[in-house]
């Protein structure tokens, strides 16, 4: 094989032929979305469905410029410029077939901390359209205990007393904003990209609360003039690891040093309501509907959650990756009974969509064994999943008299995993979350008191207080701190014995 080519807009149409490619001219692209993280979802998702659009249609108005906020995401940044913002995207199929294509929708990207004014520029710019977002769900800075925006928040402080040189996502949003109207321009419409329900509303509930305390009459503005629409984002993306990077090198002759690895299901619903134009996402897939509720709530706590129920239960377990789960019969039938038992009885009846089937669908993405999709990556940061994906399903069970041991399990493990921070063997597990510290202290408390993880309000808010969850938690937190041997507990939920 030839030597292979380091992946730049020089070398991209001497890759090998089996590499796909834009044909559009990248020359001609102008940026019309300006994109806030630019993770390995926002690559297979969103700059996928917006390559293809410049690919089909050859229209040039939607290049995106992607944002980092954080000052970590300087590796991305300088990769993606060292590349001409190309990137090679490998879509993995169970029968083991890859597909590898290079996506060319990305055309620019700034690290907002390296010049703030830069980036808020280029997001009151006339050209830019659209803001989109995927700032992970912690990154809205909701209180689950308060229902509100945490404007305690040391960064939240600081950019209501530094407007002009912002850290958060809102004070970008704000200084931008304010920018538009300032020249009388209209503004454009922020997307979120993240897995929360209702997340345009989130956005604009929270947005709201950060302009209102800096500029009351601005706030106004935003509420009458900007339009945030709630979307369904659906991609598996796992990390990407060191042998993919050298499969693109040994097999397909191409340098990347950032690459993205995906499944090929892929799935966005969006409501159509936006405050100018917008991409025509809906000519490469991309479903346009009125209320999207059903689709996300569906997603959320059937997926999302599906893949938290395996990622805490299979870590104690010692079991690496979902496919790994799934290839475990226990783990298999236990997640089907969750689906069917607690968390579909809480769904809304989605147009056009026959739930089982959405179900069956899942199991098989999920038990995709060229997904690696590591356990770790699932569990990160589950202070701020848990509270969307799961626990509103075990509350309004609790309202409706349903079960609840099978999420339950979950919560119990969870407290066994910030404890422990082991598996059942004693092997450690790599736990990233930013309540850490405070869920490894609450935690740790179990022995003496059993209901001391579920005292964190700022996750669980109200649990605590409801005695048929604090039983059914009881029992089994106390069976696993005598016993860490999760499959039993997990026998005895789904055949009632040991
Ligand atoms: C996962 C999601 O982070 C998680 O816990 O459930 O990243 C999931 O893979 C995506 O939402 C799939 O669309």
């Amino acid at each position: 094989m030839k030597e292979s080519l380091r992946l730049n807009q020089q070398n991209l149409y001497r890759l090998p032929a089996r590499v796909a490619r834009p044909t559009y001219d990248r020359s001609r692209v102008k940026v019309g979305i300006v994109h806030i993280g630019v993770g390995g979802f926002h690559r297979s998702h969103q700059a996928f469905y917006t390559d293809e659009l410049m690919e089909t249609t050859g229209t040039t108005e939607w290049g995106i410029c992607g944002v980092g906020l954080r000052d970590a995401d300087r590796k991305i940044g300088d990769i993606l410029k060292k590349q001409d913002h190309l990137y090679s995207l490998i879509v993995k199929h169970p029968g083991g077939q890859m597909e590898t294509r290079v996506i060319g929708s990305l055309i620019d990207f700034m690290l907002s901390c390296d010049d703030p004014a830069a980036v808020i520029a280029r997001m009151a710019h006339p050209e830019t359209k659209i803001v989109s977002l995927t700032i992970t769900e912690g990154g809205y800075n909701f209180s689950p205990a308060t229902g509100e925006f945490d404007l305690k928040n040391p960064d939240v402080r600081h950019d209501l007393a530094n407007p002009m040189l912002p850290r958060t996502i809102f004070g970008y949003l704000t200084a931008s904003l304010q920018q538009c109207r300032s020249v009388g321009r209209p503004p454009f419409t922020v997307q979120s990209c993240d897995n929360i329900q209702h997340n345009g509303d989130m956005t604009r509930r929270m947005l709201l609360a950060f302009a209102a305390k800096q500029d009351p009459e601005l706030a106004r503005w935003i509420e009458r003039e900007v339009c945030f629409p709630n979307a369904m984002v659906d991609r598996i993306t796992p990390v990407t690891t060191p042998s993919d990077i050298e499969y693109l090198d040994t097999e397909c002759g191409v340098k990347d040093e950032w690459p993205v690895t995906c499944e090929p299901f892929i799935q966005w619903v969006i409501e159509d309501h936006f405050c100018g134009a917008r991409p025509a996402w809906e000519t490469v897939g991309a479903q346009f509907v009125p209320d999207v509720t059903p689709y996300e709530k569906m997603k959320i706590r059937l997926l999302n959650a599906g893949h938290s129920v395996l990622g805490l239960l299979g870590s104690i377990h010692g079991h690496a990756t979902i496919d790994g789960c799934m290839a475990d019969p226990l783990f298999a039938t236990y997640l089907r009974r969750f689906m069917d038992f607690e968390a579909t009885p809480v769904l809304d009846a989605v147009e056009g969509i026959d739930l089982d089937d959405y179900k069956d669908c899942l199991i098989e993405r999920f038990g995709n064994p060229n997904i690696k999709d590591n356990l770790a990556r699932i569990c990160l940061e589950s202070s701020s999943k848990l509270p969307k994906f799961l626990i509103p399903t075990i509350t309004e069970n609790l309202t409706r008299g349903g079960s609840i041991e099978y999420a339950t399990l979950v919560i119990a493990a969870w407290c066994f995993y910030s404890d422990k921070g082991t598996s059942r063997h004693g092997a450690p597990l790599d736990i990233v979350d930013d309540l850490k510290a405070e869920l490894n202290k609450a935690a740790a408390d179990t022995p003496r008191d059993p209901l001391s993880f579920l005292k964190l309000k700022p996750v669980f808010g109200d649990l605590v207080r409801h005695q048929t969850f604090t039983t059914t938690y009881t029992r089994m937190v106390n069976a696993l701190y005598e016993n860490p041997d999760i499959a039993r507990q997990m026998q005895t939920i789904l055949f009632g014995q040991e």
